[in-house]
């Protein structure tokens, strides 16, 4: 495993593996975590040897939130030149599947950047929801569009305008997150599903990847279009034949990524 101070990489068959490394603070997103968190994903999703990426926090905390005592004393005007989201729209633009694994407190930005991941995975002791209304502010990195987005307009009002936490049956119970896990397994059962999707073809995941994600962007017609297109597409991949042809054949498929 290396170290770049506050992010923790390392890589197990086909899959990249983020960890965030700061428990004293619960891992708040200092903008140094953030840029190192984004300068390891856009290796990784430019690396062929890598197909998926878990982004993980540790048993206490996914991410408790932007870095409160970073931000407290700054004007807006410094906020606004510091420009941090471009971080964010860095990770935004990742194209192979992210897999959040949340364990504790996903909260805040921690749930803002919960919620730019793919598939997400819960541990039963995970809380989430975006406090910020406590602390004189409100979500300021997606939060007010992918809540509402994900688990629909009360309910998000309800988590933005209180800034009370859901438990993990409760994020499953509203479609936030995708599974729930035991907290002794939590990694271990996100591994397991990371290195599932590796296997499958990289090509199919990035693509698939993209035409769910237009549904959020595009009206029905134009989604449809595009996933149609997509769909085309992969039939000009030998990954494709591969696994029309391991289906005839009963055997499983070997992709190639190509
Ligand atoms: N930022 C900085 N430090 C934090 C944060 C945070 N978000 N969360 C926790 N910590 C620190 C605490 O200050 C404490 O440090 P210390 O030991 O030095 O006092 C340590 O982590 C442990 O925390 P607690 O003692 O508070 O632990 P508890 O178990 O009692 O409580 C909670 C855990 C409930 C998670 C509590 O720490 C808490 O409420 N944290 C803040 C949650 C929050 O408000 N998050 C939203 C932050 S704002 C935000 O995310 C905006 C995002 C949009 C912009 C992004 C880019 C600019």
């Amino acid at each position: 495993m290396t170290s770049t101070s506050l992010i923790l990489a390392d890589t197990d068959d086909g899959v990249g593996v983020v960890r965030f490394n700061r428990p004293k603070v619960l891992n708040a997103l200092n903008p140094q975590l953030m840029e190192e968190l984004a300068d390891q994903l856009e290796t990784w999703d430019a690396d062929p040897a890598i197909n998926v990426i878990v982004i993980a926090g540790n048993e206490r905390a996914f991410a408790a939130g932007a870095d409160i005592g970073d931000m407290a004393e700054r004007s807006s005007v410094e906020m606004y030149e510091r420009d941090q989201f471009t971080t964010w729209d860095r990770i935004q633009r990742i194209r192979k599947p992210l897999v959040a694994a949340v364990s504790g407190f996903a909260l805040g930005g921690g749930c803002e950047l919960m919620m730019m991941c793919d598939v997400i995975v819960a541990a039963e002791n995970a809380q989430i929801g975006q406090p910020e209304i406590n602390i004189g502010v409100m979500p300021g990195a997606g939060g007010t569009q992918r809540l509402p987005r994900a688990v629909g307009k009360a309910r998000a009002m309800d988590l933005i305008l209180t800034g009370r936490f859901l438990t993990a049956a409760e994020a499953l119970d509203a479609g936030l997150v995708s599974r729930v896990v035991p907290p002794e397994h939590w990694l271990d059962e996100t591994m397991t599903i990371a290195r599932d999707m590796a296997k499958k073809g990289s090509v199919a995941l990035r693509l698939a990847k993209e035409a769910v994600l237009k549904a959020y962007e595009a009206p029905l017609s134009e989604g449809i279009a595009f996933e149609r297109k997509l769909f085309y597409m992969l039939f000009a991949t030998e990954d494709q034949k591969e696994g029309m042809r391991a289906f005839a054949e009963k055997r499983r498929a070997t992709f190639k990524g190509h």
